[in-house]
């Protein structure tokens, strides 16, 4: 199976609070469907979906000055960062759903927590379950209960490494605003070392509190299954079982 994250950057508009890319989202929604017609064979066992936050969560929660180690006990906090975030969810559901992707919503604030040493724990039954039925859950970014802080972030990075060692993921995709991780020549094709990659590595430019190109790098890094970083370009030739953009081993 599958776990493919489209970036909150790649579907919102990330200079607007709370604006969508409806452009970037019906493509991504386009490459999704048409690739769930004629499953490739890594798509056999199916396909799970996390999307990020964008100008949906990050704006929220600089605003309340949360993120995944600072936390908060303000319950209109959570309302604020979990609203906005269920928002962003459902236009993905809904730009799924009109093409015919029995997208259905797997939401990480009911779902999972971090323990006192602030380890993500994310029980994946559902999520097994609904794949097993021919779902497509989708899971995003959030606020999560934390043990000691109130809540904090869940980036959806994390949330794709949990979901890819747990599930046994056979591929893993993140769909992002550039067509990988990028030098000087262009777009490096193969990553085995963050070591070989760190001088090249920024940070973020706009509102993000969960850390940029770099973190994503070393999270997958980790991981057992090879991943893959392209844009929106990319994103149809992914599912098709190519390895478009960065491949982290
Ligand atoms: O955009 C963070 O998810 P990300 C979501 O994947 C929130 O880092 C709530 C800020």
């Amino acid at each position: 199976m599958i776990v493919l994250k489209l970036g909150g950057s790649v579907i919102t508009d990330k200079e607007r609070a709370e604006t969508l890319d409806g452009d970037a989202l019906d493509r991504a929604a386009d490459a999704v469907a048409a690739a769930l017609e004629t499953p490739s064979e890594s798509l056999a066992d199916g396909l799970v979906v996390v999307h990020g936050g964008g100008s949906f969560g990050h704006y929220n929660a600089s605003e309340h000055g949360v993120s995944t180690t600072a936390g908060t006990h303000d319950p209109t906090a959570i309302h604020d960062i979990h609203g906005a975030m269920k928002t962003l969810n459902a236009f993905v559901l809904s730009r799924l759903l009109e093409r015919e992707v029995p997208a259905v919503p797997v939401h990480p604030f009911s779902a999972g927590h971090r323990d006192e040493e602030g380890e993500l724990q994310l029980p994946t039954g559902q999520v097994t379950t609904l794949l097993e039925e021919g779902f497509v859950p989708v899971l995003h970014g959030d606020v999560i209960g934390h043990a000691g802080q109130g809540a904090t972030i869940v980036s959806g990075d994390e949330l794709v490494v949990e979901l890819a060692t747990s599930l046994e993921a056979d591929r893993i995709g993140l769909c992002s605003t550039v067509p990988g991780v990028l030098d000087d020549d262009g777009v490096i094709d193969r990553i085995e070392s963050y070591e070989a990659v760190e001088d090249v590595l920024g940070e973020s430019e706009a509102t993000d509190v969960t850390g940029g190109m770099a973190a994503k790098v070393q999270a997958l890094l980790a991981l057992e299954a090879d991943a893959s970083i392209f844009g929106l370009d990319g994103l149809a030739s992914f599912l098709d079982g190519t390895e478009p953009g960065s491949t982290i081993e």
